[in-house]
């Protein structure tokens, strides 16, 4: 996944149409895409190999199952051409494994402390464990909260130089060279772009705001 605008665009957008028609107009401004549920529950799978042709596909599927199960979904999304795999972390070492062995040359990404205010419930008091299990079993990078800052910061100290994709910025109230700063290594923004009258001039806006920090 090049690393450039330090955006990555989720694409929460369920007229599929309307989704491939709004990343060809941002793609200049952005890394790779983010594809969750809605978009593939409402378009197909198939969803993922065409936004692949345009750009990097992350597959926010959120996988927390046994390890055959993570596998089977891992070597799916990868198959149709997905970069990587977002898995949950709290399903331990052993299906955190699975999913990177199964990735290939892909890559996966865990869930350390989600952005919502319900993260903070269960996933903010595990999330240094589940950083550092992230690490043991070798997955390339994390999912910390934009929308709180300090905890980027905390992962960061656990994980070195492995990578930080930071969603939570715009809707959720998190901003993205907050996040950036605190060392986030890419900002995930879904509505404040797809849902935007005009979502090439924000997806530029906020690559010119990342700019003036990195
Ligand atoms: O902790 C997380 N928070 C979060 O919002 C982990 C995620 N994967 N996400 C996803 O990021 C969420 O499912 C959505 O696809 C995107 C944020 O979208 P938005 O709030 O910018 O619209």
């Amino acid at each position: 996944m090049k690393k450039d605008s330090h955006i990555i665009l989720a694409l929460d957008e369920t007229d599929g149409e309307k989704a491939l028609k709004i990343a060809n107009e941002v793609k200049d401004h952005i890394d790779a895409v983010k594809i969750n549920w809605p978009l593939i529950l409402s378009s197909g799978p198939e969803m993922i190999t065409k936004l692949s042709k345009m750009t990097d596909v992350v597959c926010d599927l959120k996988v927390a199952d046994v390890p055959n199960t993570v596998k089977l979904i891992v070597e799916g999304a990868v198959a149709r051409g997905a970069s990587a795999v977002i898995v949950h972390a709290f399903t331990g070492e052993d299906s955190l494994s699975a999913a990177v062995a199964a990735a290939g040359k892909a890559e996966i990404y865990a869930v350390t402390e989600m952005s919502h205010p319900g993260g903070l419930t269960f996933t903010a008091k595990h999330a240094e464990e589940m950083a550092s299990l992230g690490v043991k079993c070798g997955v390339s990078g994390f999912i910390a909260p934009a929308t709180r800052p300090e905890r980027i910061a905390d992962i960061r100290k656990i994980i070195g130089t492995k990578k930080i994709l930071s969603p939570g910025v715009g809707a959720q109230g998190g901003s993205a060279s907050a996040a950036i700063s605190a060392g986030a290594d890419y900002v995930i923004v879904g509505r404040t772009i797809y849902g935007s009258p005009e979502p090439k001039k924000v997806a530029s806006e906020m690559e010119k705001e990342i700019r003036r920090i990195v």
